[in-house]
């Protein structure tokens, strides 16, 4: 995903927790209280009778996956569910096979004064679009993220950013709710940890574990990725050859850290889904000689959406959060972004600019 919200190439410490039910019974210390959190979080839920799961605009895997798992689950405890997102209007193509969709209901439809609103992978009250008025009409709200930035913006928080994906917290959850996993909440767990982890790289033992308990569940990995990660439409190949045959490799920016670009104007971007434009980062960043990639999305006739990703070396890199933060943006140090108002080259400019100097510094 081009957004600043997702973990790609976060790197995670481990802690004492493990993702199984048992252990998160257990009163083992966690730093930052979330024993309680989870606790109250799991209590909330037993309680609530009417529940809105909301995930955030534009929902990806995992926002979308711990939605509908954690649906899924209370409607077998006899909970009136509905989950929503404010944007866009219907669910993403890629996200169309996901189980349990029928508990998706339109904006318009959305019961506005739920005893529980719960939001899932969203880490600010923004990124809930028109659907933040339900922080107000709510009886209560249940924050559930793992986003390091979330604002902490409900009545009740479980933010754990040692968590690779929402549904990591999602499945702790449903398991302290005794709802037993069946394939279907199992495939939209595993969707979103498959994805927020970046096809594993970045999971640590114990969410591999959890892995094994979803497809022992009966989720189907290759199933579950394929509308995800390996469908585009054929557009998607021209959009490519287009796009990285224009790529620009400058190994020398930032003192030999090197930076790989490319840029996708309105033209060439008419008629692709969001999927087949996040897709191009990923390609790109995988050139070895630059340890920075950026792609320059044109969203209007002077605007770019500028995404950044780090390359990790020996387990260091640049922070490409810093620089996208002093160019008025924000992310994950192996992922972030910002917009950028004027002609692309003034873009790149500004991020060489950065990279000389925090290479500089550092
Ligand atoms: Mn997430």
């Amino acid at each position: 995903m081009t957004d600043l919200h997702s973990p790609a190439s976060r790197r995670r410490v481990g802690t004492a927790r493990r993702a199984t039910g048992a252990a998160t019974r257990s009163p083992a210390a966690v730093p930052g209280g979330l024993t309680a959190a989870h606790r109250r979080a799991r209590d909330l839920l037993a309680r609530g009778r009417s529940v809105v799961v909301v995930g955030h605009v534009h929902p990806d895997a995992d926002a979308l996956g711990s939605a509908l798992a954690l649906g899924m689950a209370l409607r077998a405890r006899g909970v009136r569910v509905q989950v929503a997102f404010a944007e866009p209007a219907t669910v993403p193509e890629s996200l169309r096979e996901l189980p349990g969709l029928e508990l998706v209901v339109p904006v318009t439809a959305v019961d506005h004064r739920p005893e529980l609103l719960v939001t899932v992978d969203v880490g600010s009250a923004e990124r809930l679009g028109s659907l933040r008025t339900l922080l107000d009409t709510a009886r209560q709200s249940l924050v559930i993220d793992h986003h390091a930035s979330n604002t902490r913006f409900g009545d009740h928080h479980l933010v754990d950013p040692a968590a690779e994906a929402t549904v990591v917290l999602i499945a702790r959850l449903i398991d302290d709710l005794d709802v037993p996993l069946d394939a279907a909440i199992a495939a939209n767990l595993y969707a979103g940890l498959a994805t927020d982890t970046v096809a594993f790289r970045y999971a640590e033992a114990r969410t591999h574990q959890l892995a094994a308990r979803l497809v022992a569940a009966g989720a189907r990995p290759a199933e579950v990725l394929r509308p995800i990660l390996d469908t585009h439409p054929f557009g998607w190949l021209d959009m490519l050859s287009r796009v990285l045959g224009n790529a620009v490799l400058d190994p020398g920016v930032g003192h030999g850290v090197g930076l790989v670009y490319a840029t996708i104007d309105q033209v060439t971007s008419a008629g692709l889904r969001q999927e087949e434009l996040d897709s191009v980062i990923d390609l790109l960043r995988t050139a070895a000689e630059a340890q920075v990639a950026a792609v320059l999305k044109q969203t209007g006739p002077q605007t770019w959406q500028v995404s950044l990703r780090a390359r990790e070396v020996r387990g260091n890199g640049v922070d490409v959060a810093a620089v996208a933060g002093a160019l008025g943006g924000g992310g994950h140090v192996r992922a972030a972004g910002f917009t950028h108002t004027g002609s692309p080259g003034r873009a790149v400019e500004l991020i060489v600019a950065e990279l000389d100097r925090t290479t500089a510094s550092g």
